[in-house]
């Protein structure tokens, strides 16, 4: 037993943005309960913080997470899979309302894959491998990964992915629309940060009623996403942040977002 953290949370409050880091390096970063739940816990703490706008989830070199953890589960029942119901867990990640970047290198496997497609974005090291390997173990992607998956490189690609196992590297993930950006491995936190900041600098109501609205792209009819973005655009002139918006635009000043 070790007292060691698995997650591992640094605060800038200057730029106003945190970083998680997966901290179980020995089992590269496998997502067992408890990993799950101090990622969970850990998003759910930074979410409610007005110290922090934007948050950045990485691994380290080797991995950002190399899936569920295989062990915990080799010997469930379905009864003990559904009874536990552990992916459940994973639904905390998509109510965060602050966008949530993830930063990955190395191996990015099954859970950690679907994982990193449920944050707001992926900013990839070259050393990154994206894959869905489920099938060597004789199971399927089983926390949102053939969907997810499917919506972001098309069905042709993600059945390749899914059916054989095989990983993609960062730049096909690039390619495919999977990742925003690839980085030189060394200068994978500190762009991620950088990019964290720079959205940091925005009104926070509007980061998160923008994440919101692009997240109904993936829920909602085209009619009822248009709809729904139209309030939330309308909603926004509710706020203080807009007219000091609109007002620093006119006076030519940057502007200063309260979150108000
Ligand atoms: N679970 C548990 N332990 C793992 C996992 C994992 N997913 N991946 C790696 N490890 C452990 C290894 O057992 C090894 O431990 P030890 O040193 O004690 O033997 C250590 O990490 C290092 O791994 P390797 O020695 O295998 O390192 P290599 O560099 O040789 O290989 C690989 C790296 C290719 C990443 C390899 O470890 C691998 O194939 N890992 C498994 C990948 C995989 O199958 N992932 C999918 C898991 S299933 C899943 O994610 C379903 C998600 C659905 C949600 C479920 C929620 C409950």
């Amino acid at each position: 037993m070790t007292d060691e953290p698995l997650i591992l949370v640094e605060r800038d409050e200057e730029r106003r943005v945190a970083l998680l880091r997966f901290n179980r390096p020995k089992q590269l970063n496998a997502l067992n309960g408890q990993v799950m739940d101090g990622l969970c816990s850990a998003l759910e703490a930074l979410d409610r913080d007005d110290a922090i706008r934007v948050l950045v989830v990485t691994g380290n070199e080797r991995a950002f997470a190399a899936g569920a953890d295989i062990g915990e589960m080799a010997d469930a029942s379905p009864i003990d899979m559904l009874r536990t119901n552990r992916i459940a867990q994973w639904d905390r990640v998509r109510r965060i309302g602050k966008p949530v970047i993830a930063a990955v290198a190395g191996w990015c496997l099954g859970g950690g894959c679907e994982l990193a497609m449920a944050l707001d974005l992926i900013v990839a090291a070259e050393s990154a491998r994206f894959g869905q390997p489920e099938i060597n173990i004789g199971v399927i992607p089983g926390a949102g990964g053939t969907q997810r998956l499917t919506r972001a490189v098309g069905k042709s690609v993600a059945m390749e992915m899914i059916l054989s196992g095989e990983p993609i590297d960062a730049r096909e993930a690039h390619r495919l629309g999977l990742v925003a950006r690839v980085v030189p491995n060394e200068l994978l936190v500190e762009d991620a940060l950088d990019l964290a900041a720079k959205i940091a600098t925005k009104s926070p109501l509007a980061l998160r009623l923008a994440k919101e609205a692009v997240n109904a792209a993936y829920e909602m009819s085209l009619t009822d996403a248009l709809a729904h973005e139209r309030r939330l655009f309308y909603l926004l002139f509710a706020s203080e942040d807009q007219k000091e918006g609109m007002a620093a635009f006119l006076e030519k000043r940057d502007p200063d977002f309260k979150g108000r």
